[in-house]
Parts: structure tokens; sequence; C-alpha cells
């Protein structure tokens, strides 16, 4: 017995032995909220990919896709705790860094150029400052996102046609005051519980863009994409800053450089998945509507700027220069 018990202890310590000799110095858990199909994940792996090998596998990262390792604002603050380290996030922010609210204003970015200009100017470095203080997660990467669109199960042309729609938004206090001011009846949601909730039509509608649309395959309880394109935004891929601080400093060199390589990448998949996400959509049976979005972002406005706080209205005003 006593050999048996001293050959167990010896496997035992080998095999702790090859642990401590494989095992990475640092494991980067990265959760978010779309599908293993989606360019988020893509871009996720990607950067996986790139931090493994250019670390030696001194860095590990661990990819999460659809909210398993919970919820936008469960991450966060796991992030915060230090039991995540990795997300994708934008405008929900606001809730801790109000400057984040800028990243997703209903119909006050032009075009794309307009958005661009923003996020790498300094109003975009205003915003990633005041996160980084407020929050304690760092953005390495950013990511444009296509605009939001209402989906919903009868066509909505006008915000006339909203008429009480209750509707799912984001942890978004702007999109609340915005949805309410347009006529419809918002309740913030995790957006894990959509599909759910509209499936027990506890909720009638949803907003997001093409490409979450598609991920959450709300186009079985949806049957109408209403072309809103109510606001146009960017969202960051952010990591715990303590744990990107705990890192030496060649280790957080690789961690930023697979960022920008992983942001470059995402931008192409994204151009082409633009181009796809419509007719994917309606091959699943959505009927896109045409909608009057001046009618929509005329009635928008002045709640918008009656929302916004006054250092907000002014980031508002610069950006409306740009
Ligand atoms: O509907 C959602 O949950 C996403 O599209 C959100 O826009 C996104 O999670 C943000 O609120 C980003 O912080």
């Amino acid at each position: 017995p006593l050999k048996q018990l001293l050959a167990g202890a010896a496997i035992g310590a080998t095999l702790l032995g090859s642990q401590a000799v494989f095992a990475a110095d640092y494991t980067l858990k990265f959760g978010h909220l779309a599908n293993e199909q989606n360019i988020w994940n893509k871009a996720a792996l990607k950067f996986k990919d790139l931090v493994e090998t250019n670390s030696d596998g001194r860095i590990e990262v661990q990819v999460f896709p659809n909210e398993q390792l919970g919820s936008e604002m469960d991450v966060i603050n796991s992030i915060q705790l230090g039991t995540a380290d990795m997300t994708i996030t934008g405008e929900s922010l606001q809730n801790w860094a109000p400057k984040a609210a800028m990243m997703a204003v209903p119909y006050l970015f032009r075009d794309e150029d307009h958005l661009r200009k923003t996020v790498e100017g300094s109003v975009g470095k205003e915003i990633e400052k005041q996160i980084t203080e407020r929050t304690g997660l760092v953005p390495i990467a950013w990511f444009e996102r296509g605009p939001r669109e209402l989906t919903s199960n009868r066509p909505i042309k006008t915000p006339d046609d909203l008429d009480g729609l209750r509707i799912r938004v984001p942890n978004v206090p702007l999109f609340v005051d915005t949805w309410e001011a347009l006529g419809a009846r918002p309740t913030p949601m995790a957006f894990s519980e959509v599909f759910t909730s509209l499936q027990q039509n506890t909720i009638e509608a949803q907003e997001n863009p093409l490409s979450l649309i598609e991920s959450a395959s709300f186009d079985e309880v949806q049957k109408y994409v209403d072309m809103t394109d109510h606001v146009r935004s960017w969202i960051y891929v952010v990591i715990g800053k303590q744990k990107l601080e705990s890192m030496p400093d060649d280790l957080q060199q690789v961690v930023r450089d697979a960022a920008s390589q992983m942001q470059s990448y995402e931008e192409d998949l994204f151009v082409k998945d633009q181009q796809r996400l419509e007719q994917a959509l309606k091959d699943k049976g959505m009927t896109f509507v045409d909608v009057d979005q001046k009618a929509f972002a005329d009635k928008a406005e002045p709640a918008v700027l009656d929302s916004l706080s006054d250092e907000q209205r002014k980031l508002y005003q610069e950006i409306q220069g740009l």
C-alpha cells in the first residue's frame, strides 16, 4: 500500500508539474452576447488566436458567446470584480460614464464617415477616458455597427403607428426616454431574455442592428423589420484595467497589437456582412418596411435634447459640428 501511495503521489506530482509547465500565466475570459457565427465572435476568436500565438502561450483567451458569461451588465460587473476580463459593450456604459451615451444618440450620426470622425477624434478620446476612469474598463478596439432597426409583428411606418407598442430596449436610459417620446412603451431588458419575451408576448417589439436580429433568430418571433435607421453607433471591446496592468509590458503590448489587428479584421467582415444581411433575413421570412425616417427623427429630437445633461448636450453639439 505504501508503494502504491508513493506511486500515486509521484503521478500527482508529475501531473502538477506538467500543468505548471504548460498552463498559461494569464487567462482572459472574454464573454459577449452574439452567437457563434456572428462577426463579433469571429473577431473574438481572431483575437484569441493572435494573443495565444504571439504570447507563446503565456496568455490563454477563452471566448464565451451567447451571454454564456452572463448578460452585458453582468459581465461588466464581473470584470469589475475580477471574475471575467473582456467584453463587447457600448452605450450601456452610460449607466456609469455619461459620456458613453454619445456613442448611440438617436439620429445624431449622418453617415459612417461622421461616426468615424467622432470615434477617432477628440470626442472619442474623451469618451474612452471617462469609461476607463468610471468603470475600470479599458477600450482596446472599436467596431462600427449597422444602424438599429425596429422589429415588430405589425408594420410600423410612422411614430403614430407605435401607439403604445411594448418594446424592449437595452439598459440605456436615453433609449427609454426616446421611445417613450415617440409613443411606444419601452422596457429595459437583457438581450438573452428578448427572444422568450417576444415569444410569450410580454413585449411586442425590439430594436437592434440586422446583425443581432439574425444572431438571436428574431425572425422566428418577429415578422417585420421597420427600417427606422434610428441609431448609428459603434461598440468597444474592453478589458479590465487591473487585469491588463497585472501583465508585464511585453504581454500588454501583445494584447494591444492583437486588439488593433482584430479591429481591422472585423471591419472587413462588417462590410461584407452588411451586404448580406437584408437578403438573409428576407430569406428567413421577414418583411422589410419603408419608414418615414424624417417623422421619427423630428419627433425624437426634442426628447433626445431634453434627456441629455448639459455636459452631454455640449458633446452633442460638438459632434453635430464635425
Ligand atoms: O440590444 C442590445 O442588447 C445590444 O444591441 C445593445 O445595443 C448593446 O448591448 C448596447 O446597449 C451596448 O452597450
